[in-house]
């Protein structure tokens, strides 16, 4: 019998978690319809960029779904089924600071990490932990029921667990594990139709959606799948045409003259869902919930350290010129990024902003060539790559939680202390959570090793 590689596992779950949202929300559909018209235009309008941050084919199967689970022991199962197929948690995202509106989760994305096993297929799953010592949301009253609620529940079977560890010790299954893995997989992250306790439920949305959303319901579910698009500010007025109306701006870099960096997003709110309810007199009646939406995102430049600081610095530049002069974000982001950032690949790899690789382009004899990599790049014998950025960025994600929310829910007025962080969430899943800027680093260093040891000499 055939054996299904990790490789091949992760590239069939990404498939059949779009086949079953495409099933579950329309829209989505209509959105990846929209993604592909967007992308091969964009191919055959700047054939000069084609394969700049991936082929084609990479870019239109690529996917981030995103998942929500309620307790350490939920996240740490969760690790195990994304490992199966080679997808590990990178960076820790803290929701809880998020301004304007903070989200009781903290969060990590579970991605591949290799670069080959990225252009293979890059599905990664942004994967959020709901934090019930939170005071500022819930009493401790409150935190015991969820911690209850949450601990009796199962999210993934013991038989999935099982065989997502075989996987990882086997690098995959025989085909006949395999199809019952994907279809244990897909039923976890499927809407169940279990119906709702609506006290509870209730009693939950009244101080988050969020958390009803993760502690109100017996199941996780994939609550959106996001396709990748070459040109965000094209998609974005194609979909308002077909009348579907998007949050009202895309988050993350503006529209600028520049290099495309980071990563763009928008969303826009699907629609209500038919779902069956519990009452507290024990009937069962049906209602709706609105807890999915659509979303779509386009991915540019990894930056450095540095890069990411200045990122950070002009975004909160343009919150403060917005709030005092009252003029569009837009046109102001533009202008702050403009003053800002560099425009070219070359400043940006100059001023040590954005993460590259090389190749070495040139035949001469490193006798002939200069030894500083800048020369050796702005004379043509080395090209550079931009690496493209495969992760999330903090701010945007909030963003997007909470534009989908329901309600703004009610906060308390207390301390919300509970500490949290990348250390401690490796400790609890048992696998470390990777730090983005190190992927990129050993990406761009090893790229570069690779040009010294064909020129036969040292570069800096
Ligand atoms: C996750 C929101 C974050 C993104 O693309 O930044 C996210 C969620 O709503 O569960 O997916
Ligand atoms: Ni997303």
């Amino acid at each position: 019998m055939s054996h299904v590689k990790q490789t091949e596992l992760r590239k069939r779950l990404s498939g059949v978690l779009s086949d079953l949202y495409g099933g579950e929300v329309p829209a989505y559909n209509m959105l990846v319809e929209v993604a592909q018209e967007v992308n091969q235009e964009h191919q055959r309008q700047h054939p000069e960029k084609a394969g700049q941050f991936g082929s084609l084919e990479r870019v239109t199967a690529e996917r981030h779904g995103a998942i929500r689970v309620g307790s350490p022991d939920e996240l740490a199962q969760a690790a195990r089924v994304f490992g199966a197929v080679g997808m590990y948690a990178v960076n820790f995202y803290d929701l809880r600071d998020a301004k304007p509106n903070p989200i009781p989760v903290v969060s990590t994305a579970f991605r591949p990490t290799d670069r080959q096993e990225l252009a293979e297929n890059p599905f990664r799953v942004f994967t959020s932990m709901l934090v019930p010592e939170d005071r500022r949301f819930f009493t401790q009253e409150l935190e015991h029921r969820l911690k209850n609620y949450i601990s009796q529940r199962t999210l993934f079977s013991e038989e999935l667990l099982t065989l997502a560890d075989s996987a990882v010790n086997g690098n995959g299954l025989p085909e006949e594990q395999a199809q019952r893995f994907l279809d244990l997989a897909a039923a976890s992250f499927a809407l169940s139709s279990e119906p709702v306790d609506r006290a509870w439920y209730d009693e939950l949305e009244d101080i988050s959606s969020v958390a009803a959303d993760i502690g109100g319901v017996s199941s996780t579910h994939i609550n959106h799948l996001t396709p990748r698009v070459l040109d965000i500010d094209e998609l974005y007025s194609r979909m308002e045409l077909r009348g579907i109306s998007m949050i009202d701006s895309i988050q993350g870099p503006p529209k600028w003259q520049g290099p495309d960096v980071l990563l763009r997003q928008t969303s826009f709110r699907a629609l209500s869902e038919p779902r069956l309810f519990k009452e507290s007199d024990g009937s069962v009646s049906e209602g709706e919930l609105r807890v999915r939406f659509g979303e779509v995102e386009a991915r540019g430049m990894a930056l450095t350290r540095e890069g990411r600081a200045l990122y950070d610095a002009s975004m909160a530049e343009v919150d403060s010129e917005v709030a005092r002069s009252g003029r569009t974000r837009s046109d102001v982001a533009s202008e702050v990024w403009a003053q800002r950032f560099p425009r070219t690949d070359i400043e940006f790899l100059k001023a040590d902003l954005g993460f590259f690789t090389f190749a070495l382009t040139s035949d001469a004899p490193a006798s002939e060539l200069p030894t500083s990599l800048i020369d050796l790049v702005t004379s043509g014998h080395v090209q550079v790559e931009p690496i493209v950025y495969e992760d999330f960025l903090p701010r945007s994600a909030a963003g997007i939680f909470a534009s989908n929310l329901s309600g703004d829910g009610n906060m308390r007025d207390a301390q919300g202390e509970a500490p949290r962080d990348a250390m401690w969430m490796s400790g609890r899943i048992g696998t470390p959570v990777l730090d983005s800027f190190d992927i990129y680093a050993q990406e761009r260093s090893s790229s570069l090793a690779q040009v010294c040891q064909q020129l036969g000499m040292h570069v800096d």
